[in-house]
Protein backbone atom coordinates (compact mmCIF):
# COMPACT_ATOMS: atom_id res chain seq x y z
CA UNK A 1 0.00 0.00 0.00
CA UNK A 2 1.35 3.55 -0.70
CA UNK A 3 2.01 5.94 1.38
CA UNK A 4 -0.63 8.71 1.63
CA UNK A 5 0.40 11.85 0.56
CA UNK A 6 -1.36 15.06 -0.18
CA UNK A 7 0.40 14.55 -3.64
CA UNK A 8 -0.33 11.24 -3.97
CA UNK A 9 -3.68 12.23 -3.04
CA UNK A 10 -4.21 15.44 -5.43
CA UNK A 11 -2.99 13.41 -8.27
CA UNK A 12 -5.76 10.61 -8.34
CA UNK A 13 -8.57 12.20 -10.01
CA UNK A 14 -10.66 9.18 -8.73
CA UNK A 15 -10.69 9.51 -5.49
CA UNK A 16 -13.90 11.67 -4.86
CA UNK A 17 -17.45 10.92 -4.30
CA UNK A 18 -19.54 13.08 -5.48
CA UNK A 19 -22.59 13.83 -3.27
CA UNK A 20 -26.26 13.93 -3.68
CA UNK A 21 -26.44 17.85 -3.44
CA UNK A 22 -28.39 18.95 -6.34
CA UNK A 23 -26.38 21.35 -9.34
CA UNK A 24 -29.65 23.14 -9.78
CA UNK A 25 -33.67 22.98 -8.84
CA UNK A 26 -33.80 22.14 -12.65
CA UNK A 27 -31.59 19.18 -12.44
CA UNK A 28 -33.14 17.71 -10.06
CA UNK A 29 -36.78 18.53 -11.66
CA UNK A 30 -35.39 17.12 -14.98
CA UNK A 31 -34.46 13.63 -13.42
CA UNK A 32 -36.89 13.27 -10.91
CA UNK A 33 -34.91 11.36 -8.90
CA UNK A 34 -35.27 10.65 -5.38
CA UNK A 35 -32.44 11.38 -3.20
CA UNK A 36 -31.98 7.77 -2.52
CA UNK A 37 -31.87 7.04 -6.53
CA UNK A 38 -29.40 9.69 -6.86
CA UNK A 39 -26.69 8.38 -4.81
CA UNK A 40 -27.44 5.00 -5.27
CA UNK A 41 -24.91 5.18 -8.45
CA UNK A 42 -21.89 6.16 -6.16
CA UNK A 43 -22.42 3.13 -4.07
CA UNK A 44 -19.74 1.01 -3.67
CA UNK A 45 -19.02 -2.59 -2.79
CA UNK A 46 -19.05 -3.68 1.34
CA UNK A 47 -16.48 -6.53 0.42
CA UNK A 48 -16.65 -9.03 3.15
CA UNK A 49 -16.50 -7.35 6.00
CA UNK A 50 -20.04 -7.87 8.21
CA UNK A 51 -20.57 -4.87 10.44
CA UNK A 52 -22.55 -7.25 13.06
CA UNK A 53 -19.17 -9.32 13.73
CA UNK A 54 -17.16 -7.26 15.72
CA UNK A 55 -14.01 -8.76 16.28
CA UNK A 56 -12.84 -9.80 19.95
CA UNK A 57 -10.61 -7.03 21.68
CA UNK A 58 -7.34 -7.71 21.27
CA UNK A 59 -4.58 -5.77 22.88
CA UNK A 60 -1.44 -3.76 21.85
CA UNK A 61 -3.07 -3.45 18.53
CA UNK A 62 -0.61 -1.24 17.06
CA UNK A 63 -2.17 1.24 14.58
CA UNK A 64 -0.80 1.93 11.32
CA UNK A 65 -0.88 5.20 10.38
CA UNK A 66 -1.36 4.76 6.88
CA UNK A 67 -4.00 7.62 5.63
CA UNK A 68 -5.36 7.18 2.45
CA UNK A 69 -8.26 8.41 0.34
CA UNK A 70 -10.57 5.87 -0.82
CA UNK A 71 -10.57 4.90 -4.68
CA UNK A 72 -14.21 4.96 -5.05
CA UNK A 73 -14.44 3.83 -8.86
CA UNK A 74 -13.18 0.08 -10.18
CA UNK A 75 -15.37 -0.81 -7.19
CA UNK A 76 -18.00 -2.96 -8.76
CA UNK A 77 -21.52 -1.38 -7.54
CA UNK A 78 -23.68 -2.90 -4.93
CA UNK A 79 -27.36 -3.17 -5.11
CA UNK A 80 -29.34 -1.17 -2.76
CA UNK A 81 -31.70 -2.61 -0.17
CA UNK A 82 -34.04 -0.19 0.01
CA UNK A 83 -36.06 -2.52 3.30
CA UNK A 84 -32.37 -3.02 5.09
CA UNK A 85 -33.08 -1.12 8.06
CA UNK A 86 -36.45 -3.36 8.53
CA UNK A 87 -34.80 -6.51 8.01
CA UNK A 88 -32.15 -6.25 10.01
CA UNK A 89 -34.28 -4.90 12.92
CA UNK A 90 -35.63 -8.64 12.99
CA UNK A 91 -32.55 -10.03 13.37
CA UNK A 92 -31.79 -8.29 16.34
CA UNK A 93 -35.29 -8.97 17.79
CA UNK A 94 -33.65 -11.16 20.79
CA UNK A 95 -31.20 -8.37 21.98
CA UNK A 96 -33.66 -5.68 21.79
CA UNK A 97 -36.03 -7.75 23.92
CA UNK A 98 -32.93 -7.80 26.52
CA UNK A 99 -33.03 -4.61 26.15
CA UNK A 100 -36.41 -4.09 26.91
CA UNK A 101 -36.16 -5.77 30.11
CA UNK A 102 -33.14 -3.01 31.28
CA UNK A 103 -35.86 0.34 30.47
CA UNK A 104 -38.80 -1.73 32.11
CA UNK A 105 -35.98 -1.10 35.59
CA UNK A 106 -35.31 2.33 34.44
CA UNK A 107 -38.81 3.64 33.84
CA UNK A 108 -38.42 5.53 36.47
CA UNK A 109 -35.69 7.69 34.87
CA UNK A 110 -38.06 8.07 32.01
CA UNK A 111 -40.70 9.30 33.91
CA UNK A 112 -38.34 11.66 35.82
CA UNK A 113 -36.93 13.12 33.17
CA UNK A 114 -40.10 14.01 31.38
CA UNK A 115 -41.49 15.60 34.26
CA UNK A 116 -38.37 17.64 35.26
CA UNK A 117 -38.82 19.28 31.92
CA UNK A 118 -42.45 19.85 32.15
CA UNK A 119 -43.23 23.38 33.16
CA UNK A 120 -44.08 24.38 36.35
CA UNK A 121 -47.54 25.29 35.50
CA UNK A 122 -49.49 22.65 35.17
CA UNK A 123 -53.13 22.31 35.08
CA UNK A 124 -54.04 19.11 36.82
CA UNK A 125 -53.81 15.80 36.03
CA UNK A 126 -55.37 15.46 32.30
CA UNK A 127 -52.20 18.29 31.45
CA UNK A 128 -49.61 16.46 33.47
CA UNK A 129 -50.62 13.35 31.17
CA UNK A 130 -50.46 14.87 27.78
CA UNK A 131 -47.15 16.08 28.34
CA UNK A 132 -46.22 12.52 29.38
CA UNK A 133 -47.52 10.70 26.68
CA UNK A 134 -44.76 9.10 24.56
CA UNK A 135 -45.53 7.18 21.32
CA UNK A 136 -45.34 3.71 21.07
CA UNK A 137 -43.40 3.94 17.58
CA UNK A 138 -41.49 1.31 15.77
CA UNK A 139 -38.27 2.77 15.42
CA UNK A 140 -37.15 0.80 12.22
CA UNK A 141 -40.23 2.27 10.47
CA UNK A 142 -39.62 5.35 11.90
CA UNK A 143 -35.86 5.72 10.83
CA UNK A 144 -37.00 4.64 7.62
CA UNK A 145 -39.27 7.69 7.27
CA UNK A 146 -36.60 9.89 7.28
CA UNK A 147 -34.86 8.05 3.82
CA UNK A 148 -38.60 8.29 2.12
CA UNK A 149 -39.22 11.53 2.78
CA UNK A 150 -36.03 13.38 1.97
CA UNK A 151 -35.86 15.91 -0.53
CA UNK A 152 -33.29 19.12 -1.75
CA UNK A 153 -33.51 21.75 0.64
CA UNK A 154 -35.30 22.67 4.24
CA UNK A 155 -38.35 19.91 4.30
CA UNK A 156 -39.46 18.99 7.66
CA UNK A 157 -40.26 15.40 9.28
CA UNK A 158 -43.08 16.65 11.05
CA UNK A 159 -42.78 14.51 14.12
CA UNK A 160 -45.69 14.80 16.82
CA UNK A 161 -44.68 16.23 20.04
CA UNK A 162 -45.64 12.25 21.73
CA UNK A 163 -42.62 10.96 19.22
CA UNK A 164 -40.15 13.44 20.31
CA UNK A 165 -40.88 12.83 24.00
CA UNK A 166 -40.37 8.62 23.22
CA UNK A 167 -37.29 9.44 21.33
CA UNK A 168 -35.45 11.64 23.61
CA UNK A 169 -36.30 9.78 26.51
CA UNK A 170 -35.45 6.65 25.36
CA UNK A 171 -31.60 7.93 23.82
CA UNK A 172 -31.62 9.60 27.29
CA UNK A 173 -31.74 6.14 28.80
CA UNK A 174 -29.00 5.11 26.36
CA UNK A 175 -26.71 7.51 27.02
CA UNK A 176 -27.06 7.28 30.26
CA UNK A 177 -25.57 3.50 30.41
CA UNK A 178 -22.28 4.67 28.55
CA UNK A 179 -19.56 5.82 30.65
CA UNK A 180 -18.05 9.64 29.52
CA UNK A 181 -15.72 7.45 28.34
CA UNK A 182 -16.06 4.62 25.94
CA UNK A 183 -14.88 2.17 24.49
CA UNK A 184 -15.53 0.58 21.09
CA UNK A 185 -13.68 -2.20 18.36
CA UNK A 186 -13.24 -1.57 15.05
CA UNK A 187 -14.50 -1.63 12.47
CA UNK A 188 -16.47 2.06 12.90
CA UNK A 189 -16.46 4.65 10.94
CA UNK A 190 -15.83 8.01 12.68
CA UNK A 191 -17.72 11.37 11.11
CA UNK A 192 -17.24 15.10 12.45
CA UNK A 193 -19.31 18.15 13.05
CA UNK A 194 -22.84 17.53 11.15
CA UNK A 195 -24.50 21.03 12.16
CA UNK A 196 -27.81 20.33 11.39
CA UNK A 197 -27.33 19.53 7.26
CA UNK A 198 -29.85 16.53 7.25
CA UNK A 199 -29.35 16.01 4.03
CA UNK A 200 -25.76 15.68 4.02
CA UNK A 201 -26.34 13.31 7.01
CA UNK A 202 -28.97 11.06 5.06
CA UNK A 203 -26.38 11.13 2.20
CA UNK A 204 -23.52 10.26 3.98
CA UNK A 205 -25.57 6.81 5.20
CA UNK A 206 -26.58 6.22 1.84
CA UNK A 207 -22.97 6.21 0.42
CA UNK A 208 -21.13 4.58 3.33
CA UNK A 209 -23.85 2.17 4.38
CA UNK A 210 -26.74 2.31 6.99
CA UNK A 211 -26.40 1.19 10.27
CA UNK A 212 -26.65 -1.69 11.30
CA UNK A 213 -24.81 -2.70 8.07
CA UNK A 214 -21.81 0.09 9.00
CA UNK A 215 -20.83 1.17 12.42
CA UNK A 216 -20.74 5.12 13.43
CA UNK A 217 -18.88 7.14 15.82
CA UNK A 218 -19.85 10.75 15.39
CA UNK A 219 -18.14 13.59 16.90
CA UNK A 220 -20.63 15.73 18.08
CA UNK A 221 -21.99 18.88 17.19
CA UNK A 222 -24.98 17.77 15.64
CA UNK A 223 -27.09 21.27 16.05
CA UNK A 224 -26.42 24.68 15.13
CA UNK A 225 -25.91 26.85 11.50
CA UNK A 226 -27.80 24.25 9.76
CA UNK A 227 -31.35 24.68 9.00
CA UNK A 228 -32.33 21.01 10.33
CA UNK A 229 -30.81 20.31 13.60
CA UNK A 230 -33.94 18.67 14.53
CA UNK A 231 -33.94 16.02 12.23
CA UNK A 232 -30.14 15.62 12.43
CA UNK A 233 -30.35 15.05 15.80
CA UNK A 234 -33.74 13.27 15.71
CA UNK A 235 -32.47 10.48 13.32
CA UNK A 236 -28.88 10.05 15.21
CA UNK A 237 -31.14 9.47 18.40
CA UNK A 238 -33.33 7.11 16.99
CA UNK A 239 -30.47 5.10 15.34
CA UNK A 240 -28.74 5.13 19.00
CA UNK A 241 -31.60 3.47 20.65
CA UNK A 242 -32.48 0.77 17.68
CA UNK A 243 -28.67 0.21 17.02
CA UNK A 244 -26.69 0.85 20.69
CA UNK A 245 -23.63 -1.24 19.47
CA UNK A 246 -23.65 -0.21 16.15
CA UNK A 247 -23.88 4.05 16.87
CA UNK A 248 -21.78 6.26 19.36
CA UNK A 249 -22.68 10.23 19.61
CA UNK A 250 -20.14 11.55 21.55
CA UNK A 251 -21.43 15.35 22.99
CA UNK A 252 -19.64 18.13 20.47
CA UNK A 253 -19.89 22.12 22.28
CA UNK A 254 -22.98 22.97 20.65
CA UNK A 255 -24.38 20.37 22.50
CA UNK A 256 -24.66 22.25 25.48
CA UNK A 257 -27.45 24.49 26.45
CA UNK A 258 -25.36 28.10 26.66
CA UNK A 259 -24.48 27.38 22.90
CA UNK A 260 -27.44 25.92 21.40
CA UNK A 261 -29.93 28.62 22.75
CA UNK A 262 -27.92 31.00 20.71
CA UNK A 263 -26.70 29.34 17.29
CA UNK A 264 -29.52 28.01 15.87
CA UNK A 265 -31.37 25.14 17.46
CA UNK A 266 -33.52 26.92 20.27
CA UNK A 267 -34.83 28.98 17.03
CA UNK A 268 -35.54 26.21 15.40
CA UNK A 269 -37.12 24.62 18.09
CA UNK A 270 -39.17 27.67 18.40
CA UNK A 271 -40.06 27.60 15.05
CA UNK A 272 -40.97 24.31 14.23
CA UNK A 273 -42.52 22.81 17.38
CA UNK A 274 -46.03 23.71 18.44
CA UNK A 275 -45.57 26.89 20.76
CA UNK A 276 -46.30 25.00 24.21
CA UNK A 277 -44.26 22.24 23.84
CA UNK A 278 -40.87 23.85 22.00
CA UNK A 279 -38.77 25.42 25.47
CA UNK A 280 -39.92 21.83 26.97
CA UNK A 281 -38.91 19.45 24.46
CA UNK A 282 -35.54 22.16 23.68
CA UNK A 283 -35.16 21.50 27.47
CA UNK A 284 -35.42 17.80 27.29
CA UNK A 285 -32.91 18.18 24.53
CA UNK A 286 -30.30 19.26 26.66
CA UNK A 287 -31.15 16.76 29.51
CA UNK A 288 -29.85 13.84 26.80
CA UNK A 289 -27.21 15.92 25.67
CA UNK A 290 -25.67 16.02 29.18
CA UNK A 291 -26.04 12.59 29.23
CA UNK A 292 -23.77 12.42 26.16
CA UNK A 293 -20.47 10.28 26.61
CA UNK A 294 -17.48 12.98 25.91
CA UNK A 295 -14.37 10.60 24.57
CA UNK A 296 -14.22 7.09 22.62
CA UNK A 297 -11.29 4.86 22.62
CA UNK A 298 -11.61 2.69 19.09
CA UNK A 299 -9.04 -0.92 20.13
CA UNK A 300 -7.40 1.21 22.93
CA UNK A 301 -5.28 3.01 20.28
CA UNK A 302 -7.42 5.95 18.58
CA UNK A 303 -9.08 8.92 20.79
CA UNK A 304 -11.91 10.30 19.95
CA UNK A 305 -13.19 13.50 21.11
CA UNK A 306 -15.19 16.40 19.58
CA UNK A 307 -12.38 19.59 20.47
CA UNK A 308 -9.07 18.21 21.53
CA UNK A 309 -6.64 17.47 24.60
CA UNK A 310 -6.80 18.80 28.29
CA UNK A 311 -3.90 19.76 29.82
CA UNK A 312 -5.70 18.33 33.20
CA UNK A 313 -5.83 15.03 31.27
CA UNK A 314 -2.87 12.59 32.71
CA UNK A 315 -4.95 9.62 32.04
CA UNK A 316 -8.27 8.01 31.30
CA UNK A 317 -9.38 7.58 34.49
CA UNK A 318 -9.37 11.88 34.83
CA UNK A 319 -12.26 11.58 32.13
CA UNK A 320 -13.91 7.87 33.29
CA UNK A 321 -14.31 9.57 36.85
CA UNK A 322 -16.31 12.37 35.58
CA UNK A 323 -19.57 11.29 36.42
CA UNK A 324 -23.07 12.30 34.05
CA UNK A 325 -25.04 14.11 33.54
CA UNK A 326 -22.20 16.90 32.99
CA UNK A 327 -24.66 19.96 33.17
CA UNK A 328 -23.54 23.33 31.47
CA UNK A 329 -19.48 22.13 31.57
CA UNK A 330 -17.23 25.69 31.21
CA UNK A 331 -14.07 24.53 32.78
CA UNK A 332 -12.14 21.27 33.30
CA UNK A 333 -10.77 18.50 31.86
CA UNK A 334 -14.51 17.70 30.30
CA UNK A 335 -14.92 21.67 28.90
CA UNK A 336 -11.70 21.45 27.19
CA UNK A 337 -12.62 18.28 25.55
CA UNK A 338 -15.11 19.84 23.98
CA UNK A 339 -13.92 22.95 22.97
CA UNK A 340 -9.99 23.13 22.52
CA UNK A 341 -7.92 23.08 18.71
CA UNK A 342 -4.62 21.94 17.48
CA UNK A 343 -2.41 24.97 16.66
CA UNK A 344 0.67 24.93 14.15
CA UNK A 345 1.92 28.07 15.56
CA UNK A 346 2.89 26.77 18.82
CA UNK A 347 4.47 23.57 20.17
CA UNK A 348 2.43 23.13 23.85
CA UNK A 349 -0.28 25.02 25.50
CA UNK A 350 -1.83 28.13 24.88
CA UNK A 351 -5.31 29.39 26.10
CA UNK A 352 -7.59 29.42 23.53
CA UNK A 353 -9.08 32.84 21.48
CA UNK A 354 -12.56 30.89 20.82
CA UNK A 355 -12.48 32.15 25.24
CA UNK A 356 -13.03 28.62 25.97
CA UNK A 357 -10.58 25.96 25.85
CA UNK A 358 -6.94 25.48 24.93
CA UNK A 359 -5.20 25.33 21.62
CA UNK A 360 -2.72 22.91 22.23
CA UNK A 361 0.83 22.62 19.66
CA UNK A 362 1.93 19.35 17.80
CA UNK A 363 4.50 18.46 21.34
CA UNK A 364 1.31 17.97 23.17
CA UNK A 365 0.41 15.87 20.72
CA UNK A 366 3.43 13.01 20.92
CA UNK A 367 4.20 13.72 24.50
CA UNK A 368 0.00 12.31 24.65
CA UNK A 369 0.03 9.37 22.33
CA UNK A 370 3.32 8.36 24.25
CA UNK A 371 2.03 9.23 27.49
CA UNK A 372 -1.43 6.99 27.14
CA UNK A 373 0.35 4.70 24.61
CA UNK A 374 -2.42 5.73 21.82
CA UNK A 375 -1.43 6.22 18.18
CA UNK A 376 -3.87 8.77 17.18
CA UNK A 377 -6.09 11.38 18.15
CA UNK A 378 -9.15 11.71 16.15
CA UNK A 379 -11.41 15.15 16.75
CA UNK A 380 -13.39 17.44 14.62
CA UNK A 381 -14.43 21.04 15.47
CA UNK A 382 -12.92 22.79 12.40
CA UNK A 383 -13.56 23.22 9.01
CA UNK A 384 -11.43 21.65 6.43
CA UNK A 385 -11.10 22.32 2.33
CA UNK A 386 -10.92 18.79 1.94
CA UNK A 387 -13.13 17.00 5.04
CA UNK A 388 -9.91 16.48 6.96
CA UNK A 389 -6.68 17.33 8.38
CA UNK A 390 -3.50 15.67 9.61
CA UNK A 391 -1.24 17.10 12.39
CA UNK A 392 1.62 16.51 14.57
CA UNK A 393 3.12 13.79 12.05
CA UNK A 394 -0.23 12.29 11.37
CA UNK A 395 -0.50 11.84 14.91
CA UNK A 396 -3.94 13.96 15.24
CA UNK A 397 -6.90 13.98 12.53
CA UNK A 398 -9.71 16.89 12.32
CA UNK A 399 -12.82 14.90 10.60
CA UNK A 400 -15.41 17.38 9.08
CA UNK A 401 -18.11 16.10 7.98
CA UNK A 402 -20.54 18.92 6.63
CA UNK A 403 -19.78 19.33 3.28
CA UNK A 404 -20.29 23.13 1.67
CA UNK A 405 -20.36 24.23 5.37
CA UNK A 406 -23.36 26.48 5.41
CA UNK A 407 -23.59 27.17 2.31
CA UNK A 408 -20.82 29.58 2.52
CA UNK A 409 -17.49 27.15 2.04
CA UNK A 410 -16.75 25.40 -0.66
CA UNK A 411 -15.80 22.53 1.44
CA UNK A 412 -16.03 18.53 1.35
CA UNK A 413 -16.91 16.43 4.11
CA UNK A 414 -15.21 13.39 4.95
CA UNK A 415 -15.40 10.44 6.96
CA UNK A 416 -12.77 8.00 8.54
CA UNK A 417 -12.98 4.71 8.09
CA UNK A 418 -11.22 2.25 10.63
CA UNK A 419 -10.76 -1.42 10.11
CA UNK A 420 -8.91 -4.29 10.83
CA UNK A 421 -8.57 -5.30 7.70
CA UNK A 422 -5.73 -4.76 5.47
CA UNK A 423 -6.87 -3.97 1.63
CA UNK A 424 -7.03 -7.48 0.94
CA UNK A 425 -10.01 -7.89 3.29
CA UNK A 426 -8.02 -10.33 5.89
CA UNK A 427 -7.91 -9.61 9.08
CA UNK A 428 -4.50 -8.09 10.82
CA UNK A 429 -3.24 -6.81 13.97
CA UNK A 430 -3.29 -3.20 12.36
CA UNK A 431 -5.76 -0.97 12.44
CA UNK A 432 -6.17 0.96 9.04
CA UNK A 433 -7.74 4.49 8.48
CA UNK A 434 -9.46 5.38 5.53
CA UNK A 435 -10.37 8.92 4.65
CA UNK A 436 -13.68 9.00 2.18
CA UNK A 437 -13.90 12.79 1.23
CA UNK A 438 -17.93 14.03 -0.43
CA UNK A 439 -17.21 17.06 -2.64
CA UNK A 440 -20.14 18.52 -3.16
CA UNK A 441 -21.38 19.42 -6.66
CA UNK A 442 -20.88 23.37 -6.62
CA UNK A 443 -19.68 25.57 -8.86
CA UNK A 444 -15.78 25.01 -8.87
CA UNK A 445 -15.74 23.06 -5.40
CA UNK A 446 -13.97 20.02 -7.18
CA UNK A 447 -11.66 22.21 -8.98
CA UNK A 448 -10.73 23.76 -5.90
CA UNK A 449 -10.47 20.50 -4.35
CA UNK A 450 -8.89 18.70 -6.53
CA UNK A 451 -7.08 20.41 -9.17
CA UNK A 452 -5.73 23.19 -6.62
CA UNK A 453 -1.85 22.22 -5.66
CA UNK A 454 -2.64 22.30 -2.31
CA UNK A 455 -4.53 21.39 0.33
CA UNK A 456 -5.79 24.71 1.96
CA UNK A 457 -7.30 27.40 0.40
CA UNK A 458 -5.52 30.66 1.59
CA UNK A 459 -8.29 32.02 4.54
CA UNK A 460 -7.91 28.45 5.90
CA UNK A 461 -3.95 28.18 6.29
CA UNK A 462 -4.11 26.79 9.49
CA UNK A 463 -6.44 24.20 8.12
CA UNK A 464 -9.51 25.79 10.35
CA UNK A 465 -11.47 28.95 10.66
CA UNK A 466 -12.41 30.45 13.82
CA UNK A 467 -15.72 31.26 15.06
CA UNK A 468 -14.72 35.30 14.47
CA UNK A 469 -13.39 35.00 10.88
CA UNK A 470 -16.97 32.25 10.52
CA UNK A 471 -19.13 35.24 11.83
CA UNK A 472 -17.74 37.73 9.79
CA UNK A 473 -18.58 35.58 6.82
CA UNK A 474 -22.00 35.41 7.61
CA UNK A 475 -22.70 38.93 8.33
CA UNK A 476 -20.97 39.77 4.58
CA UNK A 477 -23.50 37.16 3.46
CA UNK A 478 -26.39 38.86 5.65
CA UNK A 479 -25.96 41.82 3.96
CA UNK A 480 -25.48 40.66 0.47
CA UNK A 481 -28.71 39.28 0.81
CA UNK A 482 -30.47 42.22 2.34
CA UNK A 483 -29.33 44.55 -0.48
CA UNK A 484 -30.73 42.29 -2.96
MN1 LIG B 1 -17.49 22.35 17.50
Amino acid sequence: MKEWSPSAKRDERSTKVRSARYKTRDDCQKTRRSMRECVSVAMFSEGQSESQNIPSLVSNRSVSKHVEVTCLEGYSQMKQEPSLVREVSAIDKDKKKSRLSLKETISQIKSKLLRKSMPVQTNGKEEKDKFEKCADINYADFVDRHYKDVKPGVHRMNYSVPELNRVITDASITFAQEGTLIDIEAPIIVCGDIHGQFNDLVNMFLLLGRPPQRRFLFLGDYVDRGAMSLECITLLMAYKVLYPDHVYLLRGNHECARVNKKYGFMDECETVLPKDHAVRIWTMFQRAFNLMPVCALINQKILCMHGGLSPAMETFDDVRRETKPIRNPFKGVINDMLWADPDTNIDYWRTSSRGSGFSFGEEVIYEVCRKLNIDLVARAHQLCVDGFWTFADKHLITIFSAPAYCNLFKNAGAAMEVSTQDENGNETNNLFCKLIAFVPWMRGCEERIINERRLWGPELEAGYITDDAFKTLLQRRSTRSTQK
